[in-house]
């Protein structure tokens, strides 16, 4: 007996992608239900399976090979590839196509009452982010020596406890950065959700999934444009 090849793609469970990647998915005519807490969904007619986990583990599900394809965000994705490749770890993927959600840009912000006069005026200080690899990367090609401090969470609030002069996080509004009385200083990494694919290539039959799925998702894409 043969067991029919599914193409696997990873999304974000619960989160600020999940909505638009599950709207995306159903535009594209997937028929799956997410009402159960599987980590694994089967959609129904489609040879596709659709694992839902946390965005950050998605680079690494692809990269690995675990999963065909994943939709995730650039900063997740090129933070991730940075730190792999620094582990020696594999980190080569395709990007398949960019996706019109999830845009935001991961900026640099200090108190609104710090003196900013140009990227000078930030050296040796020390930073708040989830995104260390991205920053150290700005940094070393900016000529500036900095100091990280790695949060997961709440980065925002790192320069009021003291715990740093500034912080490096992901913006959309600016609501956040205002709330908290810090002003945007530079723009280091922009960002959108993407389709990224494994590198190494997929069986005849996925190719064949995707080949159909993959002209859907751009014309859903071109639609909302
Ligand atoms: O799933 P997992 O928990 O591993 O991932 P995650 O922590 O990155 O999840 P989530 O849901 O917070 O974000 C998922 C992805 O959404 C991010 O990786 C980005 O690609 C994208 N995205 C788009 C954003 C934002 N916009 C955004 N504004 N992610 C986070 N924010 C946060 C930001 O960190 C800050 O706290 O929103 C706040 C700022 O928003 P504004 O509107 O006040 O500027």
């Amino acid at each position: 007996m043969t067991t029919e090849a599914r193409l696997r793609i990873a999304i974000q469970k619960s989160g600020r992608l999940s909505d638009d990647t599950m709207a995306l998915l159903k535009r594209c005519g997937l028929k799956l239900n997410v009402a159960d807490r599987r980590l694994l969904a089967h959609v129904a007619n489609m040879p596709i399976d659709i694992m839902r986990v946390r965005s950050s583990d998605i680079p690494g599900l692809v990269m690995d090979g675990v999963c065909d394809l994943g939709i995730v965000g650039d900063n997740t994705l090129e933070e991730s590839a940075l730190e792999r490749q620094l582990m020696g770890n594999n980190y080569q993927y395709e990007k398949n196509t960019g996706l019109n959600f999830g845009s935001c840009r991961l900026s640099l912000a200090m108190p609104d009452e710090f003196n900013y006069t140009g990227i000078e005026s930030l050296q040796g200080l020390r930073f708040a982010t989830t995104y260390p690899q991205l920053l150290s990367r700005w940094a070393k090609a900016n000529n500036l020596d900095m100091e990280f401090c790695l949060l997961k969470g709440s980065v925002e609030v790192a320069p009021r406890v003291g715990i740093a002069d500034g912080i490096c996080d992901l913006v959309s509004t600016g609501a956040t950065l205002e709330a908290n009385g810090l002003k945007e200083v530079e723009t280091i990494f922009t960002s959108r959700a993407s389709l990224i694919q494994k590198t190494d290539a997929l069986c005849e039959s996925k190719q064949s999934i995707l080949d159909t799925l993959l002209p859907r998702i751009q014309g859903v894409m071109k639609a909302k444009e």
